[in-house]
């Protein structure tokens, strides 16, 4: 992606641009330090909470953190011609077709570029050939079973792509865990990792299990024949690796009950959580790693005589003058700049929600009853489902003709009434979930818009639009007095298409200045809205809620990894509409 010198640049296109130098400039063979720096940047202005381009029209980018003037010169030029000489340069140097090979796992830009210098290579279906004719067998410190580790990764990330979807991995990591969790010889056992953090998509699954030396082999012998597990690729004392089916690897780490703790802090990560971790313990002369935290010796390293008692994660963090991070928020995106002040966050909790808003029924492309899915969440102890099918203009989801919306509404009115006098508790809500037509307008008059008790908008058609042509549509949705709730804004597909182009920050702000609430769409394939945007919801008030999005009775309990997200988001509860009661969300929903 060359931005064309006529469009703006985005945040995230020069987050973009930066990553691309840092992962050039290791596939060159060049100094960590300086792909790092430029891994930093990029981090912090995909979180920056307002537009870069203020800084560049003042020339003020060196005022943002870890920004020096370097890196600040490269993005004027990228303001200014479209073009950041050093990534140029790179470009020249790195064929592009190693990038790919990053993803094998295994191949660290090192061995990349060896191969590569050594080969004259720059396929995956060229390294394939390499390691299958002993080429890359024979090179100096690689031998047979590099190559064949490497061969077995790239079959398999053709077969499965890279990473997987969050309850992809919760499934296998749960199956697992729970085959584990009663082992002899087991005293604590916890997921680590992106699936401990709730990233919305992962990369292998990693479990950490607290254990005497002698109890290990047992536990990795009912792990590895685990029935989920399809190959064994790698088993130690201390560590062992399988890939199971689907192609995800999970590894599992046996540590002393001792280190559990800072074991449990490490291998949750982020490794960017980790960096900053280890910093606030070197400022207080401690240093902090996967086996405790200890005392600094006279030359500053790790002093292994001197542990500091600290038995839990909560104890490493109160040493460290930290409030404990819950696992969501160890991302590096203010947790440190809170929990020096606050001890805690007030996050929401799964068993805060009190009702489902987002469900279809048979009436639009639901599988199943309106009675069905009020059942089900009435089974769930929920206390009110908010249905809300499709509107006429999705004629491909069966979108409801005016005339379908009025069978629904007696349908709605008939079931609520039986459920009185019954004494169920529990009510059905009048919702639709309206397009976004290509001018901004909703799918029905007014006259029928107000006979619901509320409305999410959302797009699903035309998802392409330019930015400019998207937010205008956005922005006339929002102010729609009728529009309560934004269904997944960008309409991403995780792992399978990107979403729309448009500008998260103004659309927070235009949401939260309208009183209108962006949904997180609990659906593992989108969780969107990103919590990434979390920071600029929480400073301007934003509302959000935690839609599942449910086409089945199943699809309800997705709300778990909306949790997560908003979790991630720093969402808590009085932000978050579906944990108020009927009669106080009819208020909010009338405005
Ligand atoms: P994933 O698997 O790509 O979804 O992401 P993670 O975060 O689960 O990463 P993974 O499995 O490579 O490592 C698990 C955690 O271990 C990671 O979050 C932090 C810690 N860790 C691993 N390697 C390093 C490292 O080189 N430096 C630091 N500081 N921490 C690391
Ligand atoms: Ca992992
Ligand atoms: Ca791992
Ligand atoms: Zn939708």
């Amino acid at each position: 992606m060359t931005p064309a010198s006529d469009s703006p640049l985005t945040n995230n296109l020069v987050a973009e641009k930066l990553n691309e130098i840092s992962t050039l400039m290791r596939l060159a063979g060049e100094n960590d330090f300086k792909a790092i720096a430029f891994e930093r940047v990029a981090r912090m202005i995909e979180g920056l909470d307002h537009d870069i381009n203020e800084h560049i029209a003042n020339r003020t980018l060196t005022d943002l953190k870890g920004v020096g003037k370097s890196i600040a010169d490269d993005i004027y030029a990228l303001a200014g011609t479209g073009e950041i000489p050093v990534l140029t340069a790179l470009k020249e140097r790195v064929p592009a077709g190693l990038i790919t090979w990053l993803d094998i796992s295994g191949m660290g830009p090192k061995k990349i570029y060896k191969i590569h210098q050594e080969f004259g290579i720059t396929e995956i279906d060229e390294l394939k050939a390499k390691c299958e004719d002993g080429s890359v067998a024979a090179l100096p410190g690689m031998g047979e079973k590099t190559a064949q580790k490497i061969l077995k990764s790239i079959e398999w990330m053709q077969q499965f792509g890279e990473r997987c979807r969050l309850d992809e991995a919760t499934e296998i990591a749960e199956a697992i865990f729970d085959e584990l969790k009663g082992l002899e010889g087991v005293q604590q056992i916890s997921v680590a990792g992106s699936l401990r953090r709730s990233l919305e998509t992962i990369g292998d699954i990693d479990i950490l299990i607290a254990a005497d030396e002698q109890d290990a082999s047992a536990i990795f012998d009912t792990f590895t024949s685990h029935e989920l597990v399809t190959e064994i690729l790698g088993r130690g004392d201390t560590k062992s690796s399988v890939r199971t089916t689907r192609g995800r690897q999970v590894d599992v780490r046996i540590v002393k009950p001792e280190q559990f703790a800072a074991a449990l802090m490490y291998f949750t990560g982020s490794k960017e959580h980790n960096v900053g971790m280890r910093q606030r313990a070197r400022d207080r002369k401690l240093t902090l790693n996967e086996y405790g935290l200890f005392h600094m010796d006279a030359e500053g390293g790790t002093d292994f005589d001197r542990p500091v008692d600290a038995a839990s994660e909560a104890d490493i963090y109160k040493k460290l003058d930290l409030g404990f991070v819950p696992p969501e928020l160890r991302e590096d995106r203010g947790e440190f700049d809170w929990f020096a002040k606050h001890d805690r966050a007030d996050l929401l909790e799964e068993g805060e929600l009190r009702g489902i808003l987002h469900a279809h029924s048979t009436y639009s492309d639901g599988k199943r009853s309106i009675r069905e899915m009020a059942e089900a969440c009435m089974d769930l102890g929920y206390e009110y489902l908010g249905l809300t099918d499709h509107s006429r203009t999705a004629a491909y989801a069966g979108g409801l003709s005016i005339e379908c919306v009025q069978q629904q509404w007696k349908e709605i009115d008939a079931l609520n009434n039986e459920f009185e006098k019954d004494g169920k508790g529990f009510v059905i809500l009048k919702g639709i979930e309206s397009d976004i037509l290509g001018d901004g307008s909703l799918d029905y008059p007014d006259d029928i818009l107000k006979g619901f008790d509320f409305v999410i908008a959302s797009v699903h058609s035309a998802l392409e639009l330019p930015r400019g042509k998207m937010m205008d549509r956005f922005r006339r949705a929002i102010e729609n007095p009728y529009t309560r709730i934004v269904g997944h804004p960008t309409g991403r597909l995780l792992l399978r298409r990107g979403g729309s182009d448009i500008d998260l920050n103004e659309l927070i702000q235009l949401a939260a200045d309208n009183n209108t609430a962006i949904e997180i769409n609990a659906n593992p394939w989108r969780l969107d809205l990103d919590w990434r945007y979390g920071l600029k919801a929480r400073d301007c008030g934003l509302m959000t809620a935690i839609c599942p999005d449910a086409h089945d009775t199943e699809g309800l309990t997705d709300v778990r990894y909306g949790t997560g997200i908003a979790r991630k988001g720093w969402f808590g509860r009085e932000r978050v509409l579906n944990t108020m009661g009927v009669e106080q969300l009819k208020k909010w929903f009338a405005g």
